[in-house]
């Protein structure tokens, strides 16, 4: 491969073209109107206008890019996250026009992104899954009994939703018809298919996630466990490495259903499989995303793979360099996912120019970013502005890390979830590990950030009067 076209903007273009650059490979950019000056376009070797600002316009335009990948002779194209990369179509005609697409093959990519599709596949190998129904479900007799059968309360979800689009929780039978002609409707409008199932409802459940590889030649390696619990509606803030309630036995087992996952749908490249933990450590498969995912530093830095890299390799047919006995978890890692929101105002999006843009650095920092001092934050886009992790030896240094961190990113112009990032990385719940999918709903008021920020305030006019005194003492000691 001399040349790879990143099919993607912000952090993530900008991530992925720092490793394609460290192979010795050309990097393409495409951009859209709104992102002429974006650091993804001027990091790379060539770059191509595909069109207006809005998605559907630009970087949703899976045929323009590949004309545009065709014409520059390009050998690659990378999706990154978002946009395209889970679109199967495009992946095929990515393939089917002589280049390769640095993901899984699309036969993959849809059966993963089904969720009753994933189940059927996954059936013969012996992984563990919450007690349910694995096929679609119109007749509300056939629902009342599977959920007598695995007990209320239920969960009614979307066989093609994600991010939790279509979920109905149902605590009772005479609730059940309602709920369930409801997550048909809303399931039917939402994505044009109305396929719902029923699964029993896990309470206080922690996502933790596994990251394989697999490559051309069988081999499927996991790289352990994220712990992704801290979300709000669906969207995660901070995630970590390793999580801090695995065992190594149940690290173990879950690394290996992971692959069993992987091979189940011929797996080829980077993935992430999902799992529900209850609270008495039980592993439940959720889905597979077939994707590189937004969090994937943090794995990164436990291990010290480059998993961009791998996905190139992988890519370019090469077997995975490395056996599964050759990985370990060294240290830990955090990250906040730092957006352009304001958490005093229910997370809206906080629009405006980055009238000053300074990111932290040093020794265990690390900051993947998309965005430049001056720049507008176009409103087309997710909102996120930077990564930011951080890296220690234990997870309290980690956090000790990232709070500091947090500190010394200076940003005006926008509201950011940099504050609503030092509450939760500085509460006890979060610090104990003991926490679950409820910690933002559970903990979290604008309250808290005006509470801690007035504490800051106040050790600030400490130290200011503090000071103010000893330039008193210095002022005066000649006249005394
Ligand atoms: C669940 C669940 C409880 N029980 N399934 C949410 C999104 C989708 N990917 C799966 N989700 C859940 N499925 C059963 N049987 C709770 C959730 C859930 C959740 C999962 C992971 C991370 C955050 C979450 C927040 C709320 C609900």
């Amino acid at each position: 491969m001399k040349k790879i076209l990143i099919a993607n903007r912000g952090e993530i273009a900008v991530r992925v073209m720092k490793t394609v650059k460290k192979m010795g490979i050309q990097t393409v950019a495409v951009f859209s109107e709104a992102d002429r000056n974006a650091p993804h376009v001027l990091l790379a070797d060539e770059a191509v206008c595909i069109g207006e600002a809005q998605s559907n316009k630009s970087y949703l335009r899976g045929d323009k890019i590949i004309e545009v990948a065709k014409s520059l002779q390009v050998d690659g194209i990378h999706p990154g996250y978002g946009f395209l990369s889970e679109n199967a179509d495009f992946a095929e005609a990515v393939e089917n026009s002589g280049i390769t697409f640095i993901g899984p093959k699309s036969k993959a990519i849809k059966i993963m992104g089904s969720k009753l599709a994933a189940k059927e596949t996954v059936k013969e190998y012996d992984i563990p899954m919450v007690p349910g129904i694995d096929e679609a479900i119109t007749d509300v007799d056939k629902a009342k009994e599977i959920a007598s059968e695995v007990g209320y309360p239920i969960l009614i979800k979307a066989s093609a939703g994600g991010g939790g689009k279509g979920m109905r929780i149902v605590e009772k039978e005479e609730d059940l018809e309602s709920g369930m002609k409801r997550a048909i409707s809303e399931a039917t409008s939402a994505f044009g298919d109305g396929s719902v199932f029923v699964e029993k409802y896990v309470k206080s459940p922690r996502h933790i996630e596994v990251q394989v590889m697999a490559d051309t030649h069988g081999n499927v390696l996991h790289f352990f466990e994220r712990e992704c619990s801290v979300q709000r509606r669906h969207q995660k803030v901070v995630e970590e490495a390793p999580s801090s309630i695995l065992s190594p036995e149940l690290r173990k087992k879950m690394g290996e259903a992971a692959c069993k996952v992987a091979k189940s749908c011929d797996y080829v490249g980077a993935g992430t499989v999902e799992f529900l933990m209850d609270a008495d450590h039980n592993f439940y498969f959720l889905e597979m995303n077939t994707r590189l995912q937004v969090e994937h530093p943090v794995t990164e830095l436990i291990t010290g793979v480059d998993l961009v890299e791998l996905q190139i390799k992988v890519a370019r047919g090469e077997a995975l360099p490395m056996k599964q006995e050759d990985l370990t978890i060294n240290g830990h890692a955090v990250e906040l996912r730092v957006y352009a929101e304001d958490p005093l105002n229910d997370f809206l999006p906080s629009v405006g120019n980055l009238e000053s843009y300074q990111l932290p650095t040093g020794e265990g920092v690390r900051v993947d970013n998309g965005f430049r001092e001056g720049m507008d934050i176009p409103i087309y886009y997710d909102p996120m502005l930077s990564k930011l992790i951080t890296y220690g030896k234990t997870r309290e240094e980690a956090i000790e890390l990232m709070l500091e961190a947090i500190q010394n990113y200076k940003i005006k112009g926008v509201q950011t979830t940099l504050p609503f990032g030092s509450f939760v990385f500085a509460h006890e719940a979060f610090r104990s590990g003991n926490f679950d999918t409820h910690f933002v709903k559970t903990y979290y008021s604008p309250e808290k950030i005006k509470e801690q920020t007035a504490a800051e305030a106040e050790v600030v006019a400490m130290i200011a009067l503090y000071q103010y005194l000893e330039d008193k003492k210095i002022v005066r000691l000649p006249s005394n």
